[in-house]
């Protein structure tokens, strides 16, 4: 099949009829933000000022992407400290029990536009997927002296990101998407034989086993769960591809961002997103991906499947040297026809929104424009939140919705909206579910009623600056850009 065209029977009207230059560009607050804001004032009588500036959104499709923070919630910088508490106890006090979204003006939601719809996939089974009673992420071995306790990649922040998308009122805002399990055919697009005979195998022992490197517990039946998660993402890209829904957010569990062709490591058994990738390719006419990967830690497994294809671009703004060790550095930029095409942003330990937002739009905003993809795809782990146990990064619930804002904002002028995320790492049971949230909030273009209840303790961190060596490394590695089609002009007779 021609992989330039959407398949007729696949094709429908919606978003693939909708010109760039139409969609209509979000805007930065929602009249309850600018309430929530009003009601801080009157307690404190101080004027917001500048802290709830409502910046100047986007007008128009050539309009640059928003390099600050994406103003207007509780989060806000520059607050005192005063004034959060007060912000705080205005959030709390906002009706309780009455959670019902409310559309952001200029982006349609399922009661206006239906073409502007985001779909959503989640099942039960992606928290039946057992790790065990490791001691966080060693095997426990009590004779040894290590402790059994719950291992650090268990369903609690998930399941309670799921729960919150609920009761916030969220959930009856989206499409769901009923996930499927991946067939073997669609597996072997990506994965050997061998390595899905082995995730079998262990999975169909009693006890379970490990995918690979000792640290990616399979429990029994994780099979048939990891083929769920790989073929939700599958059927929510076959949705943005159809023009169902514009774009979505697939709540999977085992994550998938580390498994490589022949080996889970890291908890991942299946490369979820290498999957979807593949499968875009192959039955949906969408020819150039791009993979944005903004989970705290390397998205290797990605990064090695694609490493000389230059028709998927993987970019991966990571911790540096947190997982895999000695993996995810400035020099690893693709090979042979994929040279160019693996980018990464190994940030230091301790960066937070300034530079996150920064290295958005100095490297991930410009490589995805140079590379003009047909569909992004996601890796969207929430481990660099400041509450996180198993990366030192410092981003907060806002700083997802900022960076969200930023993609959305891409998609639509780049392809259609077509934005897919798959969720990762994320390992704080109490803050990945509002980080969760504001991401999904972003990505449908609504806002509810549930602020983030940590805003007022985060909000020093939030503030903190753009550093010089954080700044180093995002000039540095946006040097690679540029070479984005380089090696193919080069190499052209
Ligand atoms: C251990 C090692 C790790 C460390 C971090 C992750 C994070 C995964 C994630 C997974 C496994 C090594 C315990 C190396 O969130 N990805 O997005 N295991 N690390 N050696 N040892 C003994
Ligand atoms: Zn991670």
């Amino acid at each position: 099949m021609h992989p330039s065209h959407v398949p007729a029977h696949r094709s429908t009207k919606a978003s693939h009829e909708i010109a760039p230059g139409v969609i209509p560009s979000r805007r930065t607050t929602s009249r309850r933000l600018v309430g929530i804001f009003l009601a801080a004032t009157l307690l404190t009588g101080c004027q917001p000022g500048s802290t709830t500036t409502a910046a100047s959104s986007p007008t128009g499709p050539a309009a640059p992407p928003p390099a600050t923070p994406t103003p207007g919630t509780a989060t806000a910088p520059g607050l005192t400290a005063p004034q959060r508490l007060t912000t705080l106890a205005a959030t709390i006090t906002a009706a309780p029990g009455d959670h019902t979204t409310e559309p952001q003006q200029g982006r349609p939601t399922r009661g206006g536009d239906l073409s502007m719809t985001t779909g959503y996939v989640f099942h039960p089974e992606y928290l039946w997927h057992d790790t065990g009673t490791s001691a966080g992420l060693m095997p426990a071995n009590p004779p040894a002296g290590i402790q059994p306790a719950v291992h650090i990649e268990n369903p609690e922040a998930k399941r309670r990101a799921h729960e919150l998308i609920h009761v916030s009122g969220l959930l009856a805002e989206l499409t769901v998407i009923e996930p499927r399990r991946a067939t073997m055919a669609e597996l072997l697009r990506v994965h050997t034989g061998d390595h899905i005979q082995h995730i079998k195998t262990q999975s169909d022992l009693r006890g379970g086993g490990d995918a690979g490197d000792g640290f990616s517990p399979v429990g029994p039946g994780s099979y048939a769960i990891a083929r769920l998660a790989a073929g939700g993402l599958i059927e929510l890209v076959t949705a943005v591809a159809r023009g169902e829904v514009t774009n979505g957010y697939a709540l999977t569990r085992p994550p998938g961002h580390h498994a490589t062709a022949d080996r889970g490591m890291g908890f991942c058994l299946f490369n979820n997103i290498a999957v979807a990738a593949r499968h875009a390719q192959a039955e949906l006419g969408l020819p150039r991906i791009a993979i944005v990967d903004w989970d705290a830690h390397h998205g290797n497994g990605t990064q090695s499947i694609f490493y000389t294809d230059p028709s998927v671009l993987t970019i991966s703004l990571h911790q540096a040297g947190c997982f895999p060790p000695d993996s995810g550095w400035i020099r690893e930029n693709g090979a042979g026809d994929g040279t160019g095409y693996a980018i990464n942003v190994p940030l230091p330990p301790g960066t937070g929104h300034a530079a996150y937002l920064h290295a958005m739009t100095e490297i991930v905003l410009p490589a995805l424009e140079r590379f003009a993809p047909d569909l992004i795809l996601l890796a969207n782990g929430f481990d660099a939140s400041v509450f996180d146990p198993m990366a030192r990064q410092m981003l907060t619930a806002d700083s997802y919705r900022a960076m969200t804002r930023m993609l959305t904002d891409a998609a639509d002028r780049l392809c259609h909206g077509r934005l897919v995320a798959a969720h990762e790492g994320g390992y704080s049971p109490f803050y990945v579910p509002y980080c969760a949230l504001a991401f999904l909030e972003e990505l449908a273009g609504t806002t509810t009623r549930v602020t983030d209840p940590l805003a007022a303790v985060v909000a020093d961190y939030a503030a903190e600056p753009l550093q010089p060596h954080q700044n180093a490394v995002i000039d540095e590695a946006a040097q690679l850009v540029s070479r984005i089609g380089a090696h193919e002009i080069a190499a052209a007779p």
